[in-house]
């Protein structure tokens, strides 16, 4: 029996890679992000390989998000996997000078973003007493760096939650795990720096992971036998050794 993947921020980065890996294994594919032409271009893309359907809303929207997910169509509306994926960080400022609307965009986005798709989805994991959720944190959510107080809030924060959901769904049999990269080259950084300059350095002279890196380690997760869950992984390029430490050449 196939299985149904909905993964958020399936458009661009760790998401789209994760999709593109999902398909090649026959796994059903619920898509979702707010660039429709991207979405439009994946689905045809993957719809070669297994079955796909496009959901575009913000997960800031708390209505958009549970009507889009309430609006599946029948064939889709039996969600076994989760990758609540979708997420960013918006600045990176001292806090003393941090501004409001980033502020709002990363709690927002990367914690209340992630618990409105959860909320929309694990009532049907509960009922079947199966399912499993992958949220992606960060190695930002294990350890603080400078300038990064927010967006590092809001990740340790997802594994907060994370844990939170793997003890109150334990007894559904629900697995749920957070995959946890240090540095991938991703759109990432040119959401964080507003497409400034700053983006374009923040992978030259090392070879961070790769986008597919993060996704071979999704997959992982969720291809192990049934009693195996995969609760938390922190993955770095191996010129990483934490977030402040980066090998790079001259
Ligand atoms: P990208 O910027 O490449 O992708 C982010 C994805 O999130 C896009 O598909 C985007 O889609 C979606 N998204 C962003 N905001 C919203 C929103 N308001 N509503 C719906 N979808 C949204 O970044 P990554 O692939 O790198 O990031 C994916 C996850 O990995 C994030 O949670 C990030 O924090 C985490 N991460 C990234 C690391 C990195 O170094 N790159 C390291 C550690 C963790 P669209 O714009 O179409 O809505
Ligand atoms: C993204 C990695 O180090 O920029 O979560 O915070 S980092």
């Amino acid at each position: 029996m196939k299985k149904t993947a909905l993964i958020t921020g399936a458009t661009s980065g760790i998401g789209r890679a994760t999709a593109h890996l999902f398909a090649k294994h026959g796994i059903n594919l619920i898509l979702c992000g707010r660039r429709q032409q991207r979405l439009d271009s994946i689905e045809k893309a993957l719809s070669k390989e297994t079955d796909v359907h496009t959901l575009n809303f913000d997960v800031r929207d708390r209505e958009a998000t549970l009507e889009a997910i309430g609006s599946l169509p029948k064939e889709f509306q039996t969600i076994d996997i989760l990758i609540n994926n979708a997420g960013n960080a918006h600045g990176l400022d001292p806090i003393q000078t941090g501004n409001l609307d980033d502020w709002d965009a990363m709690m927002d986005i990367n914690v209340k973003g992630l618990l409105y798709v959860s909320k929309a989805i694990i009532p049907g994991m509960t009922e079947r007493k199966s399912g499993h959720i992958i949220n992606i944190g960060s190695s930002a959510g294990k350890e603080v760096y400078p300038n990064g107080n927010v967006y590092c809030g809001s990740k340790h924060a997802v594994l907060a939650i994370t844990e939170g959901m793997r003890i109150d769904l334990n007894p559904f049999g629900i697995k749920v795990g957070a995959i946890n990269p240090g540095l991938v080259e991703t759109e990432f950084s040119e959401v964080r720096f507003k497409g400034g300059s700053a983006a374009d350095n923040v992978y030259k002279g090392y070879k961070a992971l790769q986008a597919e890196d993060v996704a071979d380690v999704i997959y992982f997760a969720v291809s192990r036998p049934a009693h195996v869950n995969i609760a938390d992984v922190l993955m770095f390029c191996t010129a990483q050794a934490s977030s402040t430490i980066v090998k790079k050449s001259k």
